[in-house]
C-alpha cells in the first residue's frame, strides 16, 4: 500500500562547480520524482546526507513542474524565508533538513488554500548551512502584473497576503526550532539575483 502525497515533489541537486567555466545551469540537476510516503523514504535512504556533501552542494525539493531558480515562471514574483545555521560540527543538519522535507510535502508550512508554498532548499557552504523555503508571492501584488489576483492570491488583499507569507515565516522557525532570539528573514528573489547572492535586504523577519 502507498500512501500518497498531497503533491508530487521533485529532488534536484546543485554539485559544486569542479572548473572555472562552470555555470548554475550545468550544475543543477533534477534527481528523481514521487507522490507517496514510501518512496520519499526510498529516495531519502539511498542518497548522501547533507552533512557528507561537499561544499557548495545544494538539494532542492520543489513541487513537480517548478524549477527550483529565481528564473522559472511560476518563481519569478515570489521569494524566501531562509536561516543559516552556523558551527557547522554542532547543527544537526540531516535531522533540519529531514524535518524541513516532511513538513513541506506533508503540507503543514501552509494552509492548503494559501498555495504559496514553492519547495524547500539545503546550501552546504564554507562556514554555515543554509535552509530556504521558497514561497510564490512575496506577499504583495505584482507590479505591472495586470492580474492582481493571481499576483496576491486567490483574490486576497495585500494585508492577507503578507499574514500568509508570516505564517509560513513562524511555521518555518518552529520547525526548525530556531531560538525566539534568532532572526529568520524573508528576501524576494528579485533583490537575490541582483545582488548576485542569497543575502539579499531582508523585506521581512518572524
Ligand atoms: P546561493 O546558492 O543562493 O547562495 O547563490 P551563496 O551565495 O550563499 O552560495 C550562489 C550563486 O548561485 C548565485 O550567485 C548565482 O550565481 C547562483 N544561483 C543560485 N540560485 C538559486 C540561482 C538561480 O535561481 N538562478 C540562477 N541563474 N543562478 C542561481
Amino acid at each position: 500500500v502507498k500512501h500518497p502525497l498531497m503533491n508530487k515533489w521533485t529532488l534536484w541537486f546543485t554539485k559544486p562547480p569542479s572548473g572555472k567555466g562552470d555555470n548554475w545551469n550545468d550544475l543543477l540537476k533534477e534527481v528523481i520524482t514521487f507522490n507517496s510516503v514510501e518512496e520519499f523514504w526510498g529516495v531519502y535512504n539511498n542518497i548522501a546526507p547533507v552533512s557528507e556533501l561537499a561544499l557548495k552542494s545544494d538539494y532542492h525539493l520543489f513541487k513537480q513542474g517548478v524549477r527550483p531558480e529565481w528564473e522559472d515562471l511560476q518563481n519569478k514574483h515570489g521569494g524566501k524565508w531562509s536561516y543559516q545555521f552556523k558551527e557547522k560540527r554542532n547543527v544537526p543538519i540531516d535531522d533540519l533538513w529531514l524535518h524541513v522535507m516532511l513538513s513541506a510535502i506533508g503540507e503543514t508550512l501552509e494552509e492548503e488554500e494559501d498555495g504559496e508554498l514553492m519547495g524547500v532548499v539545503v546550501n552546504v557552504r564554507k562556514g554555515f548551512y543554509r535552509i530556504g523555503v521558497w514561497t510564490r508571492t512575496i506577499g504583495k501584488s505584482i507590479p505591472g502584473g495586470g492580474d492582481e489576483d493571481k499576483a496576491g492570491g486567490k483574490g486576497r488583499s495585500v494585508e492577507k497576503g503578507k499574514e500568509i507569507l508570516m505564517n509560513i515565516g513562524r511555521k518555518f522557525k518552529e520547525v526548525l526550532k530556531i531560538p525566539a532570539s534568532e532572526q529568520v528573514e524573508f528576501s524576494g528573489h528579485t533583490e537575490s539575483a541582483h545582488s548576485g547572492s542569497t543575502r539579499a535586504k531582508a523585506k521581512y523577519v518572524v
